[in-house]
């Protein structure tokens, strides 16, 4: 038996949900570029998920963001994506663009937009009882950019609070997964912006609330996987939103800026249980696509994680526990590493065939027709921003 063979069964486990605002157009504060073929409508969108999960078998689920996407009718929206081979999955809330937000929701110094800011994440779970979706996800823009302009001890209270009113209305299989971001919108500070504030809240909550950890959410250095290692420790790692970055949450396909940062983060997540039949951390995708094709562009950033999942899988554990343990410290590297160079492009190809999937999904789509199709059929409406 090949080193790939002993884990190939391994990665039938692996699933990963896509975003839908990764379909729409997007850019910076500079510009937005617009691309043809771009969704005119939330059912577009899911349309080119669906057509991600054709090509890989990677991506059975959407994850929706509430408003960016119109849901109006939710049993109708649910049943369209499934006729499309797909189901809604984790729903985001959004506090970030509404004015009254502007300092902030549900940290808000006025109870009145504090209220409107629960009462939103209270909407979210409405949708959620409809399309079954396990994970309420929460980010928050919330912060300041000036020493001295908001209390944030207080804000730290409130925030407690909210989440609280939110978590008592969570159905017995729902979830509450805050994600942390040490800054931006917010320049000075930010209410959630490291995994201990984001463990700290989840904590006071209870067992159906955990953190997300963003891979793009940290400073330069930080050492990621050690953060993925703690969570997973004290159960609280509850989802992933997988990019990748140079500078700062620069959104970009994940496992193209450091691919071995990723190998290292999936390493950990196999070695604390956060993989496998039983384990219930769910991996995102939350990316941008500029500049490139978006449908390509998810397809290749799957394909990345499966790739260094597949590596991760590889390494020798006995082998690397008994040089650990004898101080081999080099010995014990070259282990590590011998999984991470592990070119297994090919071993995976055969892998996809054996599973009724095209060998290379890259060209299977570009074959398809598909990109095509969109940019002959959407014409007219407004394409989407995000
Ligand atoms: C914030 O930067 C974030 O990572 C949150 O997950 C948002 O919901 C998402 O980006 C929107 O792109
Ligand atoms: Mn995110
Ligand atoms: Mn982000």
């Amino acid at each position: 038996m090949t080193a790939f063979e002993t884990i190939a069964g391994a990665l039938d486990d692996l699933r990963i949900e896509v975003p839908s605002w990764a379909y729409g157009n997007s850019g910076t504060r500079f510009k937005v570029f617009g691309s043809p073929g771009t969704p005119r409508t939330v059912q577009e969108k899911i349309s080119d998920a669906a057509a991600v999960h054709r090509v890989t078998g990677l991506t059975p689920k959407v994850a929706l963001h509430i408003p960016w996407d119109r849901v109006e009718d939710v049993d109708a929206l649910a049943s369209f994506a499934a006729d499309q081979g797909v189901e809604l999955g984790t729903i985001n809330s959004n506090t970030f663009q509404d004015d009254d937000f502007k300092f902030g929701g549900l940290t808000h110094h006025d109870e009145a937009i504090r209220r409107k800011a629960i009462d939103h994440h209270l909407e979210c779970l409405d949708i959620m009882d409809r399309t079954g979706s396990r994970d309420l996800k929460i980010w928050l823009a919330d912060g300041s950019n000036y020493p001295g302009q908001s209390d944030m001890r207080a804000r730290q209270d409130r925030l407690a609070d909210a989440l609280h009113t939110i978590y008592e209305r969570l159905g017995t299989d729902q979830r509450l997964v805050l994600e942390y971001k040490f800054f931006e919108p917010s320049f000075y500070h930010t209410d959630v912006p490291d995994w201990g504030t984001a463990l700290t809240q989840v904590l006071a909550l209870g067992e159906k609330a955990v953190v997300c950890l963003d891979t793009g959410h940290h400073a330069p250095g930080t050492n990621i996987e050690f953060i993925v290692m703690q969570l997973l420790r004290l159960g609280k790692l509850g989802s992933f939103d997988f990019n990748s970055r140079f500078y700062a949450d620069d959104d970009l396909i994940v496992g193209s800026a450091d691919p071995f940062q990723l190998f290292r983060i999936m390493v950990e997540v196999i070695r604390g249980g956060g993989f496998g039949p039983d384990a219930d951390v769910a991996f995102m995708l939350d990316q941008c696509h500029n500049i490139e094709k978006k449908i390509p562009g998810q397809i290749r950033s799957v394909l990345n994680v499966q790739e260094m999942t597949a590596r991760a899988l590889l390494v020798d554990r006995p082998a690397l526990t008994e040089a650990q343990e004898a101080g081999d410290v080099l010995g014990a590297h070259e282990i590590f590493m011998d999984a991470f160079y592990t070119d297994i492009r090919a071993d995976l190809a055969d892998w996809r065939a054996d599973r009724g999937l095209p060998r290379d999904p890259m060209r299977a789509y570009a074959q398809s027709g598909y990109q095509e199709q969109i940019e002959t059929d959407r014409v007219g409406g407004t394409p989407m921003s995000w």
